[in-house]
């Protein structure tokens, strides 16, 4: 079993029965959906909803089942990976893109649990680009108010073209080096206009469950 895979089963040991799941993205959540899937099978009575296509579909294939955002209520729990994570439970995410719909996602959670291989906990965020989603609109603007914070922003790029997030916006990656507060970072970033959501996520995950490639699980 791998890092990603070990973090994510464990995590699967907090769903309990009637509750309702946020999925998460990328190769470790993957490894939640999956157990998620088996214990359904087993007779786990729960209902989830997904923070991206993939998710779903794998959900679905699995026969996890899926209700819509009007229909689910808030949800009891959401399992997911990151990018980075601190000590204080500080995480980097989005290098996926789907940054915006995760956060909507476990902002709408009484938990949330981050699941990542050990390679992911850092001691100061910002060895890994902090994505940034953008409007379009006036964007050379948005950048140029961005790079003020001290950072060198990049717009996303997929082939030749421009990304675009599934909500049709840029991604901006920026490079700040060492962020010494996420907090201050995370308000004037709010502060700039062309911000959509950026990918730092402050007092969001109650958990973080880091899969060791010693075989230890550390829970913290
Ligand atoms: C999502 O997937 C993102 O927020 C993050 O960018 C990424 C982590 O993926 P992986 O688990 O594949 O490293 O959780």
């Amino acid at each position: 079993m791998n890092t990603k895979q070990m973090a994510a089963e464990q995590a699967v040991q907090y769903v309990q029965d009637g509750m309702k799941v946020g999925l998460g993205t990328g190769s470790t959540a993957y490894w939640a959906i999956a157990k998620l899937g088996e214990r359904v099978a087993e007779g786990l009575r729960i209902t989830a909803v997904a923070t991206s296509v993939a998710s779903e579909e794998q959900a679905r294939g699995l026969g996890i089942p899926l209700l819509g955002f009007g229909e689910i209520g808030r949800l009891d729990l959401t399992i997911d990976g990151a990018d980075e994570l601190n000590d204080r439970l500080e995480l980097i995410k989005g290098g996926g893109g789907a940054l915006l719909r995760e956060k909507i996602v476990a902002m709408n959670s009484d938990r949330m649990i981050v699941v990542a291989d050990e390679s992911k906990a850092v001691p100061k965020l910002g060895r890994f680009p902090l994505p940034v989603e953008i409007v379009p609109f006036a964007w050379e603007w948005t950048l140029d108010a961005i790079r003020a914070l001290g950072c060198t922003p990049e717009l996303r790029k997929s082939g030749d073209q421009l990304y675009r997030t599934d909500n049709g916006n840029y991604i901006a990656d920026c490079r700040f080096g060492e962020i010494a507060s996420a907090q201050q970072l995370a308000d004037a970033l709010q502060r700039i206009p062309g911000v959509v959501e950026h990918g730092l996520f402050i007092g969001i995950a109650s958990l973080a469950i880091i899969g060791h490639s010693d075989g230890r699980i550390e829970v913290k």
